[in-house]
């Protein structure tokens, strides 16, 4: 074997000819077309196709390194995978994206436009889904086996237009062109059981259940390669599929009865925090939760060739991101006690020791909670076995502390299942994202699970794909980091700190300032014909891109921009700004698109204004995706972070934009007071409510809004400026924004922050006006950026939570 990869591998080193001539291979094989004469879709599939057999061999040896080396792997479960496009981060990861670039230029191509016929591949919402696909990166990346296990959605995350200023979802149909990165391996499927009813039975002194009237559902795998970078392994994502087993086909007899298969890995549930769809939402928790530990356990006992599951622990960890794959531990009780006849003691000990969870969220909304007797009738074994865990866990606690405490912690509750807390309880590790989040848990949220069980809580700050924010998304900041601190940086993050010696080199300054130009050149080109709006690459560029939320208060940046428009309009001016939104709102998620109507109708109103000279102008950009995000980000100014202290749980965007040389204006939420004390408080502006005041409010019931509105003309008026007809066509959304503002149950403050916003904003100008001192800040910022780096992160799990160690595996000769 070894023999067959050496040689494979000569062949796979990549020269610009050697590029070509594959090239020309593969699209005279598969489409008798040449180099001139394909189509886009033909180039991409061609290029592709070349990725694959580059990464082919890593793949399959890293496989055989698993297999010999028996090295604890992890299986990061999500119900979301977001990782973009494919092609360049595969190309980078390789080794290969300058010569590929370059010889595609040599032909007159270009590697960006053929880059772009490659529809994201968008399984998941937002933050959460994007961090478990940069895990994937970097466990790859850093050297250690770490398994994906997700669903493939037919459809992935919505996509997003505005119809008058609505948003309007459209079905994002990601595998209408062919998936090219997945394998299917029919062979590895297994099957997973819903409904019907189960009898327990004694089977020689065991009592195991039997089934009856169940339905059985085929789950297939589909395997796409996370190429590490350079001398990473080649690690898998394993997405399931539900189909019906070959030998139930007589019990789907109907459409609707096969379209309910069907059904179950259609689509991806389109909320982020707001959470809606019930039983669908629950079958596909269980499906590929049921799907993913079968096969590890399979591969465990056939590849590992153990049978002694109290080992299981030294060879296998499920991270369980956030509480949609909880059910895992009560699946793999069932595995153990039913299938493979440990006692419970025995295997309750092991799924402990196996399991762990993040929480990614404190908003109570997002906090699932299953009813019981849905739970009952779609998993009834798997309720059972719920039932059973909350009993000893209630049992066990009795007399040790009080019963208010059980009461509040238990699983099972006013006929739901609450989900954290089967997480905490069946885990050995708990964290949240960023250290103020994982301090609300131990204090606020789950503050009597962190009394009983101080030592399983940890923090683990989220971290961001340095390698695509950086190389792919902003090559040529890329290649001034390169020219001035080395190369290194590249593969080792930390020499970014190095960086910093240039923070009085006005060459660099200069030099970082005309790429942020460029770059702003470069997007206001897309926006132009995206829009049709024309914006200055001169201006400030002001971004907030994220999801659509109240919590996140892209409300409060518009109030901003009402206040600076009414100045314009007033002759008090301000320099030249743009500000760049992207979002999507949940559909379900009524107060989060009205405010997009509104953010739109005030953009329509301000761009389309002759008496402010284009001095604002306000983009709201469709269809807010990783694609798009590389679009922005390196162009982005100015970062909005400016959500309610306390309710941020991290945030990501934050790091990839400061990363990107753009200055934060925070407030001290998640990851934002990290980013403060990596930059230094010189180099971000930070402004608004901190936690204890944000919780006396709450505690006190002492916000009112009105009162700060009436008493504060600036407010006022750019509050009025929703309803009174100043912002046209949007009355009622207008409308349902101003009383949501001056309501005493507003959550998220946000007229309390008014005020604060605008003196930072304020602040912001002043500092654009000295451009040198901006620059420096700039530079700063992306020094510091390594502290975020996800390879990073991930070496925390690692080492922390997971226990790995790295595999041991040759260098590739590439
Ligand atoms: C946080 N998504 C960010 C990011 O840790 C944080 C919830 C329910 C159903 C489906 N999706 C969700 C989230 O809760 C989510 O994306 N949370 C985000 O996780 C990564 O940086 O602050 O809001």
């Amino acid at each position: 074997m070894a023999k067959y990869l050496a040689e494979h591998e000569r062949k796979m080193q990549l020269t610009k000819e050697e590029f070509k001539n594959r090239l020309k291979r593969k699209l005279n094989d598969y489409y008798e077309e040449d180099i001139d004469t394909a189509s886009t879709s033909e180039l991409f599939a061609a290029i592709s196709a070349i990725v694959r057999d580059g990464y082919a061999p890593q793949w399959r040896r890293t496989r055989i390194a698993e297999t010999k080396q028996k090295e604890k792997q992890v299986y990061y479960f999500s119900i979301e995978f977001l990782p973009g496009t494919l092609l360049k981060s595969n190309l980078l990861n390789l080794g290969w994206l300058k010569t590929v670039r370059e010889a595609l230029s040599d032909l007159g191509l270009d590697l960006d436009k053929i880059a772009e016929y490659e529809p994201d591949m968008a399984l998941g919402n937002g933050g959460l889904g994007r961090l478990a696909a940069a895990f994937m990166d970097s466990l790859a990346s850093t050297g250690y086996t770490g398994n994906g296990n997700g669903i493939r959605y037919k459809y992935g995350l919505f996509k997003q237009k505005f119809v008058n200023g609505y948003q309007r979802e459209l079905p994002n149909d990601w595998l209408k062109k062919e998936g090219h990165w997945e394998v299917r391996r029919e062979s590895k499927s297994v099957l997973v059981r819903f409904g019907g009813k189960v009898n327990m039975v004694e089977d020689n002194g065991w009592l195991i259940p039997q089934y009856e009237g169940e339905r059985v559902v085929r789950a297939v795998p589909y395997d796409v390669a996370v190429v590490g970078y350079q001398d990473g392994l080649t690690n898998t994502l394993r997405l399931w599929d539900a189909e019906i087993p070959p030998e139930e086909e007589l019990n789907y007899p109907t459409i609707s009865d096969r379209r309910r298969v069907e059904d179950l890995t259609s689509i991806l549930y389109p909320d982020d925090s707001n959470y809606e769809g019930r039983l669908l939402r629950l079958k596909q928790e269980y499906f590929f939760v049921s799907a993913g530990l079968q096969s590890i356990l399979d591969y465990y006992i056939t590849k590992l060739g153990n049978k002694n599951f109290a080992q299981l622990s030294d060879y296998v960890a499920v991270h369980i991101n956030d509480t949609h794959p909880a059910m895992a531990i009560a699946e793999l009780m069932r595995l153990l006690v039913d299938e493979h006849r440990v006692d419970w003691d025995t295997a309750w000990n092991i799924t402990q020791k196996v399991m762990s969870y993040t929480n990614h969220t404190i908003m109570a909304e997002a906090m699932e909670k299953w009813d019981v007797n849905m739970m009952s009738e779609l998993l009834p074994r798997i309720m059972q076995i719920i039932t059973e865990i909350d009993r000893r866990y209630c049992e066990g606690l009795k007399g040790r502390v009080s019963d208010a405490v059980i009461d509040r912690t238990r699983i099972i509750k006013n006929g739901q299942v609450q989900m954290a807390h089967l997480a905490i309880i069946g885990s050995h590790s708990v964290n949240g994202v960023a250290a103020l989040h994982t301090q609300l848990l131990e204090t606020e949220v789950l503050k009597d699970f962190y009394n009983l069980y101080p030592e399983r809580f940890n923090n683990k700050t989220n971290g961001i794909t340095l390698r695509r924010w950086l190389q792919i998304a902003n090559p040529e900041l890329s290649d001034l980091l390169d020219q001035t601190i080395g190369k290194e940086w590249r593969s080792d993050s930390n020499k970014m700190l190095n960086f910093e010696k240039y923070y009085h080199d006005t060459k660099v300054l200069n030099q970082l300032h005309e790429i942020k130009l460029d770059n702003k050149k470069k997007l206001a080109k897309f926006v132009k014909e995206q829009t049709g709006i024309e914006i200055d690459p001169t201006a400030i560029f002001d971004v907030q891109v994220k999801r659509m939320h109240a919590y996140k208060r892209q409300t409060l940046k518009l109030l901003h921009i009402l206040k600076l428009y009414q100045d314009l309009k007033a002759r008090i001016d301000h320099p030249k700004r743009v500000i760049i939104f992207g979002a999507k709102a949940a559909p379900s998620y009524v107060f989060a698109k009205q405010i997009i109507k509104v953010i739109n109708e005030t953009a329509n109103m301000i761009n389309n204004d002759p008496d402010i000279h284009g001095k604002l102008k306000v983009v709201f950009l469709e269809n807010y995706n990783v694609s798009l995000a590389e679009k922005i980000i390196p162009a982005a100014d100015i970062s909005e972070q400016i959500s309610t202290t306390t309710k941020e749980a991290s945030g990501t965007s934050n790091m990839k934009l400061m990363a990107n040389g753009a200055l934060t204006v925070a407030t001290m939420d998640g990851a934002n007071i990290e980013i403060k004390d990596a930059v230094g408080e010189e180099n971000i502006f930070t402004f608004g409510l901190n936690k204890d005041q944000v919780y006396k409010y709450y505690a006190e019931k002492s916000y009112h809004p009105r009162k700060m509105y009436e008493e504060d003309p600036v407010m006022k008026k750019a509050v009025d400026a929703l309803i009174d007809g100043t912002v046209p066509n949007c009355s009622s959304e207008g409308q349902a924004l101003v009383n949501n503002f001056l309501s005493d149950n507003e959550q998220f403050l946000v007229l309390a922050d008014f005020e604060a916003y605008l003196k930072a904003q304020e602040k912001v100008e002043q500092t654009w006006a000295q451009k040198r001192i901006w620059q420096q800040m700039s530079l700063v910022n992306i020094a510091h950026s390594e502290r975020f780096d996800s390879d990073k992160t991930i070496e925390r799990y690692a080492q922390d939570i997971w226990h790995l160690k790295k595999l041991k595996i040759e260098k590739v000769d590439r």
